[in-house]
């Protein structure tokens, strides 16, 4: 039987266990900050300072939260099955440090910075990289502003065509915690479908895109997603 390829993709509610704020939730990040404000390159252009502190606070945040039990389970996954594509919506390495690997980010990191002038991106997670000065590059002559490393609204996801291959060829396909309001993350589901792809969501609640959803589990990402990876690895040595 040929090895049964897998895409994950997971959204901030994987990391709310770990106290990371998700963006809709009661008490959400949208609640205290219009997206218009702080999470599109409109907002960049009008008022840099506002959107490097809504990011450096959530920088800074990275040092005080660890991965939870989800995070872990996933990376239990990937070492049982040879083909696990990961994708996250989520800008915090929780996933890496859980143990996963090849983790695609596609809304970007919080980790690093990109250089406004080359578009490189450098780590920058040191104490004087996360007050609220501007930083500036490394990597050009004349040192230029960075920015945050970030997917805004209104911009392209990273590695898209490597995300619709992995999720149109792959037998399983697996949500944890997002909303299914951003999209093309949303849609995701749908290619799935088109392709045969048995689908699986684990949420806290039922998202708007539910009905896409041929086996859905309610409930908190750190209590069944263990359990789930435990059920679909327990024949696999
Ligand atoms: C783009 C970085 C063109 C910011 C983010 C139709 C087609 C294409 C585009 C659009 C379209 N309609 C509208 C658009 C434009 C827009 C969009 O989707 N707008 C929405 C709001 C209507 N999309 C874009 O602009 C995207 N770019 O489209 O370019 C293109 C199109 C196709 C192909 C190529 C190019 C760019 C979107 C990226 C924006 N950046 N992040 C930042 O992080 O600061 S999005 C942001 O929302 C985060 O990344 C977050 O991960 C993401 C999605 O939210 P969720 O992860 O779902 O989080 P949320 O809080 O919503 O939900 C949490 C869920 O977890 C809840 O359901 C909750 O019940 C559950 N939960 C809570 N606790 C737990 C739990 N579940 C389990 N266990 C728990 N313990």
């Amino acid at each position: 039987m040929t090895e049964k390829r897998i895409v994950v993709l997971t959204g901030a509610g994987i990391s709310a266990e770990s106290g990371v704020r998700t963006f809709r939730d009661n008490n959400g990040l949208w609640e205290e900050h219009a997206v218009e404000d702080v999470a599109t390159p409109r907002a960049w252009l009008r008022d840099a300072g506002v959107v490097w502190r809504f990011y450096q606070a959530r920088r800074r945040q990275l040092l005080e939260v660890e991965p939870n039990g989800a995070h872990v389970a996933l990376a239990n996954l990937q070492s049982k099955f040879e083909h696990v594509t990961l994708v996250t919506q989520n800008v915090d390495d929780l996933h890496e440090r859980g143990g996963s690997t090849e983790v695609i980010h596609m809304h970007g990191e919080l980790r690093t910075l990109r250089c406004e002038a080359s578009g490189r991106n450098e780590v920058r997670m040191q104490t004087q990289d996360l007050a609220d000065d501007f930083l500036f590059c490394t990597c050009c002559e004349l040192p230029s502003r960075l920015r945050p490393d970030i997917v805004w609204f209104g911009e392209v996801p990273m590695q898209m065509s490597e995300i619709y291959n992995a999720v149109e060829s792959c037998d399983l396909f697996i949500v944890v915690g997002s909303s299914g309001h951003v999209y093309p993350a949303a849609n995701l589901v749908h290619a799935a479908n088109q392709n045969g792809a048995h689908t699986v969501l684990v949420n806290l609640e039922h998202p708007i895109n539910a009905d896409a959803f041929k086996e859905i589990h309610i409930g908190k990402a750190g209590e069944l997603l263990p359990r789930l990876v435990e059920e679909w690895t327990s024949n696999r040595s």
